[in-house]
């Protein structure tokens, strides 16, 4: 509905800043030597990359903590980068498929996206909320705050000014979470956002969740949607190689589901997949976590079972 054809721009993204594990930067290259691309192709796809992204040359030599937030001049500058690159692919029409490294990163994807759809919805499928604050992070990692910076309630932090407040509590869905730091669930109790922990998706399984989901935040079926998918939604046994993996996730099918449903809207305009980590783990448990990564972006993108 907001495509123009069926162009995916797939942006590399090698990052790690926003978390203290290294390998996460990875996680892109991986995905591409895969062979992602041939596998969009072969769905029918027209696919622009260029590269990865350079994100390395943009590490200041000088970066301290702000408060508890680490290297924040570092993840500011590379998110400011990636959400030109996505606007400038969702404004053409494009959709805009952004590969991680870590989910920091989304500060930049989503103020992409919103930057073109302002009444955009965001489908954030992951195990933690990644709404601290830099008051109530415990561990200054930024993977752990984008979505309190995209809603503005942040508070003015220096760099960050080129990040204005783009997302409305009620464009948001969360599903899949099990590990809430308690300063996180009174932040979304006290603005009413709307999730579907692992709770819900145990109690009502995921086909209603997800009518659920997209009745909150697409309620017409006709709102532009911006998937953010951190593999450390699904269970551990299924992406294991991902820094924070927490148990009692999504099943395989429960994940792909999510994909598949979301597509069937035909409103998708942008995905990250991101903290693929596959320098964690063993060597079967990397190749199962990218290829899961894999065929994640090939349900958003319209692969059917039948
Ligand atoms: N809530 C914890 C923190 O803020 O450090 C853990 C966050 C993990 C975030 C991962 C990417 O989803
Ligand atoms: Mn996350
Ligand atoms: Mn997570
Ligand atoms: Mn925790």
């Amino acid at each position: 509905k907001y495509l123009k054809g069926q162009t995916v721009g797939v942006i590399g993204c090698p990052f790690s800043g926003g978390q203290p594990r290294g390998g996460v930067d990875l996680g892109p290259l991986r995905i591409i030597e895969y062979g992602l691309l041939d596998q969009l192709v072969d769905l029918g796809w027209s696919v622009e990359f260029d590269g990865h992204r350079k994100l390395d040359k943009l590490r200041p030599t000088y970066d301290p903590d702000i408060g508890k937030l680490k290297q924040p001049r570092f993840v500011s500058k590379v998110c400011r980068e990636v959400s030109k690159t996505v606007e400038s692919y969702v404004r053409k029409g494009q959709l805009a498929l952004t590969l991680g490294g870590d989910h920091s990163l989304a500060m930049g994807t989503v103020s992409g996206t919103f930057a073109v759809h302002p009444d955009a919805a965001l489908i954030w499928v992951d195990a933690h909320a990644d709404i601290n604050t830099p008051d109530t992070t415990v561990s200054g990692n930024i993977h752990g705050c984008p979505v309190s910076f995209l809603l503005g309630i942040a508070g003015k932090i220096e760099g960050f000014s080129w990040l204005k407040p783009c997302l409305k509590p009620e464009q948001l869905v969360y599903i899949g979470l099990r590990d809430v730091d308690p300063p996180e669930k009174k932040i979304l109790r006290q603005y009413g956002i709307k999730a579907f922990s692992m709770h819900e998706v145990d109690k009502y399984g995921i086909g209603k969740v997800m009518e659920m989901a997209l009745d909150h935040v697409c309620p017409g079926r006709d709102t532009p949607i911006h998937l953010s998918f951190d593999v450390d939604g699904l269970d551990p046994t299924v992406a294991p190689s991902t820094g924070t993996p927490v148990r009692g996730g999504l099943t395989f099918r429960e994940g792909h589901y999510i994909c598949e449903a979301i597509s069937e809207t035909g409103c998708l305009v942008a995905v990250d997949i991101m903290e693929v980590n596959p320098t964690l783990q063993d060597e079967v448990s990397i190749e199962e976590t990218v290829t899961v990564g894999c065929s994640l972006i090939r349900s958003c993108l319209g692969e059917t079972l039948l």
